[in-house]
Formats: structure tokens, sequence, C-alpha cells
């Protein structure tokens, strides 16, 4: 069995699922992370990536999977004891929408953040409000999503996801989502202790 590579940025967000499930399921030393160059032209990382994205996980198998949440699940099945929870086919269809909102909500922010990093006259203002009013409807739609019992149940995919795009949203400067929030700011609170969370804390810049 050859040591699991996981190509990362300190500071995705969807990199981050990947590395807190690296540290859930205690795989540190099964798993190496390696510093990837994205964004780039000509970065030699499209030679092991041809999509260029993290995260990217080496596989037990030598081969090669891209997608976070697909990595998360590969990740929690090594032990064949899973962390993740799973819906019960009574709760699959309202699982998956919260699955699916929190993933819009990651998606949209993470536009938004590609854009302020661009050079400012590459910089589109049109994508920057739109993606900030989608970002506000999500959040405002989750005020109320976060209080539904899968939320706050075991650990799954929609807490993960939605505890590194909560997290994300912060790093947005100017933006601060907590005021009038108080059922998401409280959630963020409680998930925010979890140990693989705080030891993925992307550097400050
Ligand atoms: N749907 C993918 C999204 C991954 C993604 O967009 N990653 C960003 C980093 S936050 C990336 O690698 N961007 C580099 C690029 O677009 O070339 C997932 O869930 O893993």
């Amino acid at each position: 069995m050859i040591k699991m590579k996981l190509y990362i940025t300190p500071g995705s967000p969807y990199a981050r699922m990947a590395r807190m499930m690296v540290i859930e399921k205690g795989l540190q030393s099964r798993v190496s992370e390696q510093l990837a160059q994205t964004r780039v032209p000509d970065s030699p990382y499209y030679e092991t990536n041809p999509s260029g994205r993290v995260p990217y996980l080496i596989c037990e198998d030598g081969l090669g999977l891209e997608e976070s949440i697909a990595i998360c699940d590969y990740l929690d099945s090594l032990d064949g004891a899973p962390l993740l929870a799973r819906p019960a086919p009574q709760q699959a269809l309202a699982v998956a929408r919260l699955d699916a909102r929190a993933g819009s909500l990651l998606d949209g922010l993470a536009v938004w953040l590609r854009e302020l990093l661009r050079p400012s006259d590459e910089r589109s203002q049109t994508i920057i409000r739109h993606e900030q009013a989608r970002a506000q409807r999500l959040l405002n739609a989750w005020e109320t999503d976060i209080t539904h019992p899968w939320m706050s149940g075991p650990f799954n995919h929609a807490q993960l996801r939605m505890l590194c795009a909560l997290a994300f949203a912060l790093k947005i400067r100017g933006f601060d989502w907590t005021p009038d929030r108080p059922a998401l700011s409280r959630w963020f609170e409680a998930m925010r202790q979890r140990p693989s969370f705080t030891a993925t804390e992307p550097p400050s810049k």
C-alpha cells in the first residue's frame, strides 16, 4: 500500500473539508499533505491533476480522486467504520436539500472571493454584486435551515461543508454574516470547537 497524498492549498475551503477528514479519521500517518500551485499557467501540478483543482487525493491504489465530498467519503470508508452519518430513506430528500444548499453557498462564496483576488483591472463588479446578493439570500435561508435536526445530529456532509463555508465567508474582507443571524452564529460557535477544524485554520493574510 502506498502512502496517500492529499493536494491542497492552505486557504481552500474544499481542501479543508478533506484535511478535516484526515484528522477526524486519524489518518495523518497514511496521508501526506502536498501544496499545489493552482491558478497559474503551466503549474507542474497540472501533470498530477489535469483539472488543476484542489483537493486531489492520490488514493492507496495509486490513482487520483477529485471532488471534496468523494475524497471525504473515500477516507471515511478506509477503516470500515464510517463516521459521516447517512440519512435514513425517509430523511433522504430533506438531507439532499440541505447538502445542495450548503454546496450552493460554498460554490458562490468561492466565485466571489476568486473575483476579489483578481487584479483590480480584471475584477468584475457585476460578478461581485451578484455573488454577494446570492450569499446574503442563502445565509438568510440557512438561518432557518440550520435548526433542522440533521444539522445538529451526528457529524455529516452538510455540517462539514457548512462549517468550512461559514469560516471561508468570514475571510471575505468587509463581509460579516453574523449580525442578525443568531441561530447560524450559535451553530458556528459550537461547531468551530471541533479539533479537526481548529487544526486546519488557514493562515491569516
Ligand atoms: N467541486 C470541487 C471544487 C474544488 C475547487 O473549486 N477548488 C478550488 C480551490 S477553493 C481550486 O482548486 N481552484 C483552482 C482552479 O480553479 O484552477 C470540490 O468540491 O472539490
